[in-house]
C-alpha cells in the first residue's frame, strides 16, 4: 500500500518508522511518503494560512498551497495503480467518526492519500473541487474533541489500517478475534489473562485453565456481551439478534438489554440502566 501525507509538520509522522508499521515499511510493504506543504507557499514568508472570510477567530489554510501540493501527489500514482486513483483522506472534527469497519474498507485499497490540516482548518474549497475531480474523499474525525491538527490522525488511520494488511501483523487470527472486529460481532473483547495463576490474592478465572474449549468460548462470548453492554451500550444497537444464542439473549436481558424491534439491542423496557 502507498500512504502520501502532506503535512507543515512532517517530523510529526516520524513514529511511522517504529514497531510494526517501521518493520512493514522496511520488507516494502507500505511506501509512505511525506510532503512539505510549504515547498507549495511561493511567497516570501512560505505562508499557507490567512484569516477566515466573514470574520472569526483563528487562521485557515489557504487553498493555493493545497491544490498545487495535491495535483503534485495525485500525479505520480504508485506502480500497478488501477486508474481509481487513490482515498484523498482530511482529518478533521467535522468528519464522519473513524472506525474499525473504515479501517477494514481502508485496508483495501493500494492508494492513501491524507491532507492535514493546521489551525481552524482548509478553506473548504479543496474538499471540493477533488470531489468535482472525482477523487473519493473521506474527511475522518478521531471522535469528540478537538485536535491542533490532523497529523495525529494521520498515525491512528495508518496504524489501524496498516495492521490489516497481509504480513503485517505475525499473527492472523489476533485481528479476528479482538475488540470491534466484525467477527467477533462488534463486541468489546472479553478480559484476558497470562500466568502466574494467582497475582496477589487475584486468581485467574478457573474455567480458561480447565480445559474445556466450549466452556471458554461461552465464557469469553458472556464476558463480551456484559462489558459491552455496561462500557458500550451504544454498540449492542449493531449487534444482530440473528446471531445470538439464547444463551446471549438471557445474558442481554441480565444486563438490561432486549432486541429493539429494528437490528440490534436497546434498554430492554422498565429495565434499570447499570
Ligand atoms: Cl482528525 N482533527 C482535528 N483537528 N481535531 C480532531 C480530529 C481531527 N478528530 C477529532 N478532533
Amino acid at each position: 500500500m502507498r500512504v502520501d501525507v502532506v503535512s507543515i509538520f512532517g517530523e510529526y509522522l516520524a513514529p511511522l518508522s517504529l514497531s510494526l508499521i517501521g518493520r512493514a515499511r522496511a520488507q516494502g510493504l507500505l511506501d509512505v511518503r511525506v510532503h512539505d506543504l510549504r515547498e507549495h507557499a511561493h511567497d516570501r514568508h512560505r505562508t499557507v494560512d490567512d484569516t477566515p472570510y466573514g470574520g472569526g477567530a483563528g487562521l485557515l489554510m489557504k487553498p493555493e498551497p493545497w491544490g498545487e501540493a495535491l495535483d503534485a501527489v495525485l500525479a505520480a500514482p504508485p506502480a500497478g495503480d488501477d486508474g481509481r486513483g487513490p482515498v484523498l483522506l482530511v482529518p478533521s472534527p467535522v468528519g464522519e467518526v473513524f472506525s474499525q469497519a473504515a479501517a477494514v474498507e481502508l485496508s483495501a485499497e493500494p492508494w492513501l492519500v491524507f491532507a492535514c490540516g493546521r489551525y481552524e482548518g482548509i478553506d473548504a474549497r479543496v474538499v471540493e473541487h477533488y470531489r468535482a475531480r472525482g477523487v473519493r474523499v473521506r474527511e475522518v474525525s478521531l471522535g469528540d474533541y478537538v485536535l491542533n491538527g490532523g497529523e495525529v490522525a494521520v498515525l491512528v488511520v495508518v496504524e489501524a489500517v496498516a495492521r490489516l494488511l497481509p504480513g503485517v501483523v505475525g499473527n492472523a487470527a489476533s485481528l479476528t478475534e479482538e475488540s470491534h472486529a466484525a467477527e467477533h460481532d462488534g463486541l468489546l473483547e472479553h478480559p484476558a489473562y497470562t500466568k502466574p495463576a494467582s497475582w496477589r490474592g487475584l486468581d485467574v478465572p478457573a474455567v480458561l485453565a480447565g480445559g474445556d474449549h466450549g466452556a471458554v468460548a461461552r465464557w469469553r462470548r458472556e464476558q463480551a456481551l456484559r462489558r459491552t453492554a455496561r462500557r458500550r451500550p451504544d454498540l449492542l444497537a449493531h449487534l444482530d439478534p440473528a446471531r445470538c444464542t439464547a444463551a446471549d439473549l438471557r445474558v442481554l436481558a441480565e444486563e438490561g438489554f432486549a432486541p429493539d424491534g429494528a437490528s440490534g439491542f436497546g434498554p430492554a423496557p422498565g429495565a434499570v440502566a447499570h
